[in-house]
């Protein structure tokens, strides 16, 4: 390591005095103009992590859901995964180590991580369509170069298209090729694949009304629209031309607000559906008859997959296990629908993708996903051979046909991260081959009515908690507090945590009625502001 050279190359990404931030559940996210040295220093990490692994690593420059001034950096590890724990550590070390500290710190985590400064470093970067984020990754590159790392900047991506990017170069192009169009291929011919056997239903279903949040999801899916367009049209709103990302439009909006996104034009009964700002999560909607909206949340995509993927499994008579992972945001119904009708068995972990990816991986076929609409299914590499044997040998007609359709689904999942993108073409594609409308989609089971807050408090960190997020063990009397709180209500759950990416903590409710949804969110958020340190102004009842 050239530490003179990081050393003068780091003056031009000062960081700013007093200034700490975390690694927290999505890398490193505030407003942008906090970040420039945070950049340079990721790129510095990657390198080292590059020449740990011996692999190709990531940067993804976004913010994803959050508004169009912050920005956010993370890294990704090689198999398109979120990076491992004790490199979380690393990263936040050096991102709030004092200029002077910087080469000790570097040298600390060689020497910490094992790293072989002789191996060769490469690193993959993609950035979103926030004004700030070209600068940034620019940084990036500045910490990169300045280690000796090699790197390919993808510019404008998702981010779960540099995920692919990462795991396509780390296996040696056999998941697919690391190119734009190797993505676009590869996911609209197992599309195309896969909607071959649906039967033709009417035009009208085939279309599908996508909000893209202002965002990066606008521009790819205008170029990849023309790939699948024989099987699906898509027609796209908030597409960046005019305005602003993620502003009042956007899954994240959609979800929290429980109502449409401002700019799409919704007709009743129409399919409607919205991307987060960095294209990985998607949520569905619809207006129907009588005006009334109807939200479809990642839970109902999780219970459509699930039961859709559970007949060509019992087919193909191999006893493939399958498992639905969620958070402790999964609405009530969901868990009981999938646990008591669907019967396939829920795991329940702490919020952030990395833990239901984790958890996912346990089974042959992991579904996971938020209720915020982020998430994936990943195949185990025993399950995906043992699908594609099966589809070249059995004999009789169904059961190829079924593990044929398993193998377009292994296709067309982004196996490295959720995917608004392909969550989209796999939803599109089981409607279409099931016949559904989103009307009969949403009535697989009922949600619970449900109300998500945020309290403002002076250190998120008093509260720490246990189960899955669901029990808080401090501060004193909350837990308590809460349990007298829900004991009000029928058919009644609420939990807090700090958020792993705001600086609040949020409190989520469901209870047999909105109203009383509503106001045992909102006793529980003065619980919150009274038992743990709440500053600002105090929870007002009503939304
Ligand atoms: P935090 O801020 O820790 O609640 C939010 C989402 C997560 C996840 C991350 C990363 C909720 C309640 N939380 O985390 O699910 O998506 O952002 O983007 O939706
Ligand atoms: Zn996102």
């Amino acid at each position: 390591m050239d530490l003179d050279a990081v050393t003068k190359q780091s003056v031009l990404h000062a960081k700013p005095d007093g200034l700490t931030l975390q690694y927290g559940t999505a890398g490193f996210r505030t407003k942008a103009e906090h970040l420039d040295h945070v950049m340079f220093r990721m790129g510095l990490l990657a390198v080292l992590r590059s020449k740990q692994t011996k692999s190709t690593i990531g940067v993804m420059v976004t913010a994803s859901h959050n508004p169009e001034e912050d920005n956010g950096v993370k890294l990704v590890d090689p198999l398109g995964e979120m990076l491992a724990p004790s490199w979380e550590e690393h990263a936040t070390c050096l991102a709030n180590a004092e200029e002077q500290d910087l080469p000790r710190v570097l040298v600390d985590i060689g020497e910490k991580a094992a790293v072989n400064l002789h191996q060769d470093a490469f690193v993959v970067i993609g950035r979103d369509t926030r004004p700030s984020s070209e600068k940034l990754s620019q940084s990036v590159i500045d910490g990169v170069t300045v280690l000796g790392g090699q790197f390919h900047d993808y510019g404008l991506l998702t981010t779960p298209q540099l995920h692919y990017m990462v795991y396509c170069r780390n296996t040696s192009g056999q998941y697919g090729k690391a190119t734009i169009e190797g993505y676009y291929q590869k996911l609209s011919a197992a599309f195309v694949e896969l909607t071959k056997q649906a039967s033709c239903s009417g035009d009208d279903q085939r279309t599908l009304k996508v909000d893209c949040a202002n965002g990066i999801g606008a521009l790819k899916l205008r170029e990849m629209k023309h790939y699948f367009s024989q099987g699906l049209s898509v027609q796209l709103f908030n597409d960046g031309t005019k305005g602003k990302l993620n502003h009042l439009c956007g899954a994240d909006f959609v979800k929290s607000h429980q109502k449409p996104p401002q700019g799409i034009e919704m007709k009743s009964n129409e399919r409607c559906c919205s991307f987060d700002g960095d294209a990985d999560r998607i949520i569905y909607y619809y207006h129907d008859a009588d005006g009334q909206f109807h939200l479809v949340d990642g839970d109902k995509i999780a219970a459509l997959i699930s039961s859709f993927l559970k007949e060509p499994l019992l087919e193909i008579g191999d006893s493939l296990s399958l498992g639905v992972v969620q958070t402790a945001y999964a609405n009530g119904s969901s868990t009981r629908y999938l646990e008591e009708v669907m019967k396939v068995p829920v795991y329940c972990t702490k919020t952030g993708v990395k833990h239901l990816h984790h958890k996912a991986q346990e089974f042959d076929i992991g579904v996971y996903f938020e209720a915020n609409g982020h998430g994936t299914v990943l195949f185990s590499k025993a399950a995906e051979m043992k699908i594609k044997q099966l589809a070249k040998e059995l004999e009789e007609d169904k059961k190829r046909k079924a593990a044929k359709m398993l193998e377009n689904v292994i296709d067309l999942f982004n196996q490295a991260t959720g995917d608004a993108i392909s969550d989209m073409l796999v939803i599109e594609a089981i409607l279409a081959l099931k016949g559904l409308t989103v009307q009969q989609w949403d009535a697989l089971y009922t949600d619970l009515p449900n109300r998500q807050l945020k309290v403002k408090v002076a250190d998120r960190q008093v509260i720490s908690t246990t189960d899955a997020e669901r029990q808080a063990v401090k501060p004193p009397g909350l837990q308590e507090a809460i349990n007298e709180l829900v004991k009000k209500y029928r058919l009644s759950r609420a939990f807090v945590r700090p958020s792993g990416t705001e600086d609040i903590v949020r409190v989520y409710a469901e209870a047999d009625s909105q109203e009383n949804a509503d106001s045992l969110a909102y006793e529980v958020s003065l619980a919150v502001f009274q038992l743990a340190g709440g500053i600002g102004e105090r929870p007002q009842p009503g939304f």
